[in-house]
């Protein structure tokens, strides 16, 4: 194939957060904004990237694919297609020249995997136009577009996003195992339930490349090795205040009782859901968010006022999404009072002097694809 058009989605994370470089369990749902490739084979050896959203002056960047390397080039978004290309030769493929140009739908900065969509549609797409045999599955495209995000772009990131991008399916949370990569799709529809999922975008931007998420893996990376495991994920729920005891340090303390309640949490929300339980969900996302706020500390003064004004309102539960320091918020409320909780929302925010939220009704999406 010579030329074609692909998409991939943004993601929300209904909830295991922080989880994923623990080699733990998450369980997100893809969103109907996506990030859209138009791409054609160059047979001359460059890599020619154009956005729609790029900085004015650098529309279009053309990289020589030799080239290609960690920390050579210019920086910013065009690290995450050319650190897919590099990551594809570096598993062995045989990738030369490519134009693609993206346009999205995705906000960045918004909590929302644009970045991983950008990365999982580079990967479709360059893997579709080289005709690539064996042709890499879905997870082998996520984990080409983690490596680009880990080590081209710089961003310490897990593999939630890359495989909610790639792996999703309409109308379905992916449970994912991140150790293995073991899935199962598991039916979500709130309004079969009279329900509704808010999501809340603060319009506080933030990016993982900076110290703070790094700070968080470091953290959890050194309470394993102090615990003598190969990661968190390896502590149970029963095993925590044991775990808690052996630990000296109260930073690493906290960042232990986040991923094992966490992780528990993903399996009481998954239980929940497969037994039809929707309402039952509700709870559990808000503790979720309480661990965020106060043990793993990655929430901000907006994300806590998406969700007390919410649950003031009588939403189910809300809590963060994603990695936090600032993005987006979901809210689980009745379907009939969700336009009263998004008012209550936006009336605290105006309250508050804060710039006004971008509330959307968020209903699970599919994964990567071609379009044309
Ligand atoms: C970001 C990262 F990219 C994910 O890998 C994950 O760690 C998430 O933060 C927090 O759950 O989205």
């Amino acid at each position: 194939m010579n030329a074609g058009v692909w998409q991939a989605p943004g993601r929300v994370n209904l909830i295991g957060e922080h989880t994923d470089y623990n080699d733990g369990l998450v369980a997100p749902f893809a969103l109907p904004l996506t990030v859209v490739a138009e791409g054609r084979r160059r047979e001359d050896g460059v890599l020619s990237l154009g956005s729609d959203g790029a900085e004015p002056g650098r529309r279009t960047v053309d990289l020589r694919v030799d080239d290609l390397a960690p920390g050579h080039g210019p920086r910013g978004w065009t690290d995450y297609p050319a650190g897919v290309l590099w990551a594809l030769r570096e598993a062995g493929h045989r990738i030369g020249g490519a134009q693609l140009r993206f346009t999205s739908t995705l906000p960045q900065g918004a909590g929302l995997s644009s970045s991983a969509a950008l990365g999982v549609v580079t990967a479709l797409a360059l893997s579709e136009l080289y005709g690539l045999d064996p042709a890499p599955d879905l997870p082998e495209l996520a984990r080409i577009a983690r490596r680009a995000e880990n080590a081209y772009a710089g961003a310490p990131t897990g593999i939630m996003d890359q495989m909610a991008s790639a792996c999703c399916t309409e109308g379905h949370v992916l449970a994912l195992d991140t150790r293995d990569l073991s899935l199962r799709q598991i039916p979500f529809d709130p309004a079969a339930h009279g329900l509704a999922l808010l999501l809340v975008d603060t319009r506080v931007t933030h990016a993982h490349s900076t110290g703070a998420y790094g700070r968080r893996r470091a953290g959890c990376e050194a309470a394993a090795a102090a615990l003598g495991v190969p990661a968190l994920r390896d502590v149970g729920p029963d095993e925590l205040p044991a775990a808690l005891a052996r630990l000296a340090d109260p930073e690493q303390r906290r960042l232990v009782r986040h991923v094992v309640t966490e992780n528990h949490r993903v399996e009481r929300v998954t239980s929940a859901l497969l037994t039809g339980d929707v309402h039952a969900v509700g709870p559990v996302l808000t503790e979720g968010h309480v661990s965020l706020r106060d043990d793993f500390r990655v929430s901000c003064p907006e994300l806590d006022l998406v969700v007390s004004a919410a649950l003031a309102a009588g939403a189910l539960g809300a809590r963060m999404t994603g990695g936090g320091f600032g993005g987006s918020a979901i809210v689980l409320t009745r379907a009939a009072a969700a336009g009263a909780v998004a008012a209550a929302v936006r009336r605290a925010f105006a309250e508050a002097s804060l710039t006004e939220p971008v509330v959307r009704a968020a209903d699970p999406a599919g994964g990567a694809r071609r379009i044309s």
